[in-house]
Formats: C-alpha cells, structure tokens, sequence
C-alpha cells in the first residue's frame, strides 16, 4: 500500500464516518483495493429522521439503511470499484449515472448486466475518465427503489484542488409522505405515470428538512447539489452570498455563470450544479426551492460566522479544468430527430407498441403513456423494445434535435457519454455546455450532439422516473 492509497482510503473513511454521524447508521464497510477506492454499498431497509431526532421516523430503503447513501470520494484517474450485497426482498442494481464508463458496467438492465437479485452480491470497477459531481442509483423498479431512498452522491475530485476553502455534496430530494411521516406506498399511480411524475410534499437535503451547516465568514465554499427526486424540477436561489455555477452535469463550464436573484437554477431529475459561493459576511445563506412559486421552500441554511482569511472575495472564479471530452464535429455524420408525444392533454391517439399500432386507451392499459417517434420504445410488460432508436457507428458525431410535443416537463438522460447542447428553442447556445441531461420544458425544443465514442447499448430516458417506467425509455446503440 502506499502512502497516496492510504491518504485516499482515510479520507473516504472520513467522509463516511459524517455520513454516520448525521445518518446514525451503521459503520460502512469500507476498504482500501488495491489502487483507487473500493466501496460496499448495502441496500437494505432502514430508517431515517428526515424531520430531526423529534420528528417522524420514516421507513425507507437506504444504502446501508440511511438517506442518503455514504457520499464516495474519488479521484479522476482512479478505478472506483463498488460492491453491492443486496439485503432488499426484490432485485436491484446500481447505476453510477453520468459517469462514462464501459457499457457492462453501467448497470442497467436488461440492456447492460448487473440485476442482483435478493442476498446477491454483484461488483462492478471501472476507471473514472472526469472529474465532477455524479451520483448513483439503481436502474431497477427505479421510481420506487428512488422514491425509498436509494441514491448518494458520488463525488470525482480533481487533480488538482481548486481554490475552495470547503466542498460540500447536498443531495436534493422530494418524498411523498402520509399524515404519520411514512413513505407513501402507493407507486406507479396511473396519475402520476400520464402527467408531471410523483412529486412529494417534502423536500430534504442530505435526507434532512433542516439541514443546518456553519461555515465561516472569508471562506469559498463549493456547493454541489444533486437533484435526486424522482419528478421534481428544482428551482434553485441562493439568498445571502455571492455565487457563481461552475460545472453542469459534473461538467465545467467554458465561462462561470454569476447567480443572480431574478433566475433560478433549474435543476430536473438527474441534474448536478457545482456552485462556488463566498461568505463575505456573518448571518445565513439560505438554499431556497422555488418549484411550486405558490409556495417556496427552504431547503438547506449555511450558517456563517468567525472569520478565517480564505478565498471569498477573489472575484470570479477561474474556470474548473475541462474533461477529456471529445467535443462534436462541426458537421455530424448522423442527424436524427426525436419527437416526445404522449401524457395527458398531449392529443396522442396511439403509437406502435410491440410492433402493432395501438391506441391510446389500449397503451393505458397497459400502464404506457409515451411514445418517440410515434412509437413506444418499450414492450407491452414494460421491457426494452429490441431496437435501438438510433446506432451511431463508433467515432462519428451525432445530433439529436429534441422536440418535447407534450404538456410536460422532460429531463433527457444519455448514459455513457456526455453531449454538448448546441441549441434551445432554435437559439445557439453562446457556450458550449456539456450535459448528461436535458431539460425540455414543456414544447421546448433542443439539440444536442455528441461524438459516440464509448460502444454499447445505452440507455437514453426521461429521468421523471414515472415517464421512464411508462414509456420513455429507449435506447442508443454505439456500434
Ligand atoms: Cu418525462
């Protein structure tokens, strides 16, 4: 063992010796591998005082039995290798979403190995090619496996430090509760399934409603928030500091953009922002949700006093170091256009399911309410459809131009590969920004291109969980 490994495996200790603190859970096993960091991921049953120690104690389902699951911590460079024992009473699997990783790793079937079943134990290890904010979740009954409390953050550092005096992971989430604090049970609501998706009636971070952090008055503090919710699009302000978003998606932007207080930070289901935000005075910096503008919602406080000489106050940040993404030609060898039909007050009269064309009423029955193309990319028992939407052979650079012709919201997940949105609603974007999701707002419409560089069928969703389930799921194929 060296000293570097040794420095890596006590700080994912650290990390996770927190995670007990505020979860109260037990110890998580973690060892050294033999290099880069090696985790044990237990999904399993558990509790969590999501309203503080006085409040509610709510059944969920946890990586080791706590929301969130322990935060991993890994370099860029590095082979991360998890492994998980499943002691759920249903299968399960773990996807490390937006992660560019070899298609078997991915860890979602039945397109890509890795559904482990009750008592299994399953590995999967793969280098982490960018630095970034990611997380993981399973890829499985994934509304309910979610909407329980399966997911953690899973943090890539960079090489070299960037000039922050703290770094902090707030993973966002939304649960649908009843009147005595428990999870409801009932998933897959028909209701849900056809219109916005399963959104709850309490918002946590880091599994708490009154997350409470001091940090102190001088200090750059970078802010990584998640969006863990199965359907809630987070409307994001920070009252109280300066702020700047560095990374989407766990990408660095060309250009820091400054957080103003006229627009929100839009982060749907499976978004990331990395945020630097300097405390330049004593008092609270107050994370507050404006998702439902009837009613918004404090979700986390900073709480700031002392001083310490650190790196607020130093102007706009220099830009994060790109990742070695390869970036889209200019001319693509593959165009292909995707129109989203479907939902409720959409006017879809039916679509090809399982090679037939069927009608609306008929896809209800069936639990399935969305169709790409005119065609729903799954089978009627809610398998994949054996046919990729698109193949790309391998090298070339494809764009896909996104057209939302429904009535609701849809962020549009691509595994393995991060593409650069090249334009919305017609207008170019004046940076390039690379994502692994795209958020297309009701009759929105946008392009994205990629260089398909990693071979493999992958996964391309919506990430409002109840869509995927029912309809908006497909897949690319990288050949
Ligand atoms: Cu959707």
């Amino acid at each position: 063992m060296t000293l570097e490994m040794s420095r890596r495996s006590l700080l994912l200790s650290g990390a996770a010796l927190g995670v007990i603190g505020a979860g109260g859970g037990m110890p998580w096993p973690l060892r050294a591998a033999e290099s880069g960091v090696s985790v044990v991921l237990e999904p399993r049953a558990g509790t969590a005082n999501l309203f503080g120690v006085d409040g509610a104690k709510t059944a969920v389902w946890g990586y080791g039995g706590t929301v969130p699951g322990p935060e991993i911590r890994v370099r860029q460079g590095e082979r991360l290798t998890l492994e998980v024992v499943n002691l759920l009473e249903e299968a399960t699997s773990l996807h490390p979403h937006g992660i560019r990783l070899p298609n078997d790793q991915d860890g979602a079937p039945p397109l890509t190995p890795g559904s482990i079943a009750p008592g299994e134990r399953h590995v999967q290890s793969f280098v982490v090619p960018d630095a970034g904010t990611y997380w993981y979740h399973p890829h499985l009954n994934s509304a309910e496996q979610l909407g329980r409390g399966l997911l953690g953050v899973l943090v890539v550092e960079e090489r070299e430090p960037p000039a922050v005096d703290r770094d902090i992971a707030w993973l966002l989430d939304d649960w649908r509760l009843d009147k005595d604090g428990q999870i409801d049970g009932a998933f897959g609501l028909f209701h849900d399934l056809s219109h916005a998706g399963r959104w709850g009636n309490a918002v946590t971070v880091n599994g708490r409603a009154d997350l409470l952090l001091g940090v102190k008055v001088g200090e750059r503090v970078r802010l990584r928030l998640v969006n863990g919710a199965n359907a809630r699009i987070f409307s994001l302000l920070v009252n109280g500091a300066e702020g700047w978003v560095m990374a989407v998606d766990g990408q660095p932007l060309v250009r820091p953009q400054a957080l103003t207080a006229e627009e929100p930070v839009l982060l749907g289901p499976g978004m990331r922002a990395d945020l630097f935000i300097d405390i330049l005075k004593p008092g609270r910096v107050v994370l507050q949700d404006l998702s439902r503008s009837d009613k918004p919602i404090q979700m986390a406080v900073l709480s700031a006093s002392g001083g310490v000489s650190g790196h607020a106050g130093s102007g706009m940040p220099a830009p994060l170091p790109p990742n070695p993404v390869a970036l889209p030609k200019a001319e693509p060898d593959v165009r292909q256009r995707f129109v989203l039909t479907g939902g409720a007050m959409g006017g879809m009269a039916g679509a090809i399911l399982d090679g037939a064309y069927t009608d609306m009423r008929s896809l209800a029955g069936h639990g399935l309410f969305w169709a790409i193309n005119g065609v729903v990319p799954m089978t009627a028992d809610h398998g994949m459809a054996p046919d990729p939407l698109l193949t790309v052979p391998r090298g070339q650079t494809a764009v896909l131009e996104l057209v939302n012709d429904t009535a609701w919201p849809h962020p549009i997940h691509l595994h393995g590969h991060s593409f650069v949105v090249l334009s919305r609603g017609g207008v170019a974007l004046p940076e390039p920004e690379l994502r692994d999701t795209v958020l297309l707002l009701r009759g929105e419409r946008a392009e994205i291109a990629f260089v398909a560089d990693n071979p493999g069928d992958w996964m391309f969703h919506c990430h409002v969980l109840e869509h995927q389930v029912s309809g908006m799921m497909g897949f690319i194929r990288v050949t």
